[in-house]
């Protein structure tokens, strides 16, 4: 049985990892027995420690909707996690790569939820809350030594959410057809992975709606205002200092981000804490 001062620990160890950028060991190897409602439990008690240092939560991810993500991470479960503000960059903006253990960037769908949605919605439902269709890129950095972890381990792990970036370009939903939508993304001018929405799921939609349901079980919902990434719909890539990745989309907008190193830069945990 793993009390709850224990769970509250491994929240600690999650956070001061992503918060200190330091790999850590997977935690089901000290507790083999944790399960994914601990999981969750970790992921939510790790967030309040963010909103305690001021971070505010604007939304909600789905990861592991595809199957190439799925083949790729060896785990075959679709997960969720929170984004917070200090998650968001700007389109065009940049990646401060000593800020990430090992960042990795995906292709992603995200939608801007416009009215309340709870339960188990139907699809047209679902689409119905919705207020606005976009491109995003995804960065992911798990706090996990080797990126390797299992399901109840990314779940603690919030997910692996580490940033995003979101179109500028903003579609409603009537505007835009989801069920097989082209995305190419490349880093320095290389297309690197090429794929379809179609790849979310079947439809991204469905992400959205398995969002809401997983959320239900745990006694929640989506509010106006939260942004939803559906989760990549191709494997994700490794960046480095010097990359410059775009995602193009067909009938969506293009996202681009570039990543860099602060030349001089020293580490610590009072520039962590100003910068993050
Ligand atoms: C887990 C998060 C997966 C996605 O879009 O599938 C994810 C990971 O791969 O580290 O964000
Ligand atoms: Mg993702």
């Amino acid at each position: 049985m793993i009390s709850d001062d224990r769970l509250d620990q491994l929240a600690a160890r999650v956070d001061d990892a992503a918060h200190h950028v330091r790999a850590l060991p997977q935690l089901t190897r000290e507790e083999p027995e944790l399960t994914l409602a601990h999981a969750y439990t970790i992921q939510e008690r790790s967030l309040a420690r963010r909103y305690a240092r001021g971070e505010r939560l604007i939304g909600m991810k789905m990861g592991l909707t595809s199957r190439a993500k799925m083949d790729q991470m060896g785990v075959r479960d679709p997960i969720f996690g929170h984004l917070t503000d200090a998650m968001q960059l700007p389109n065009g903006g940049t990646l401060r790569f000593e800020h990430y253990i090992h960042p990795r960037v995906e292709p992603e769908i995200a939608f801007i939820i416009g009215r309340e949605l709870r339960g188990s919605p139907t699809a047209a439902e679902a689409l119905r809350a919705v207020d606005g269709v976009c491109a995003a890129i995804e960065v992911i950095d798990s706090r996990y030594e080797n990126f390797k972890f299992s399901l109840a381990d990314v779940i603690a792990d919030n997910a692996s959410s580490s940033g995003f970036v979101l179109s500028d370009v903003i579609c409603a939903p009537g505007d835009v057809t989801l069920d097989n939508l082209g995305m190419v993304m490349r880093i320095n001018g290389e297309a690197r992975q090429i794929g379809s929405s179609a790849a979310i799921l079947g439809h991204p939609i469905r992400s959205l709606i398995m969002l809401v349901e997983l959320l239900d079980r745990r006694g929640q919902h989506l509010k106006p205002g939260q942004i939803v990434l559906a989760g990549a719909a191709t494997a994700a890539e490794y960046v480095h200092p010097g990359d410059l990745i775009t995602l193009e989309t067909d009938g969506l907008g293009d996202v681009e981000l570039s990543v860099h190193t602060t030349q001089g830069l020293v580490l610590d945990s009072n520039v962590v804490d100003e910068e993050q």
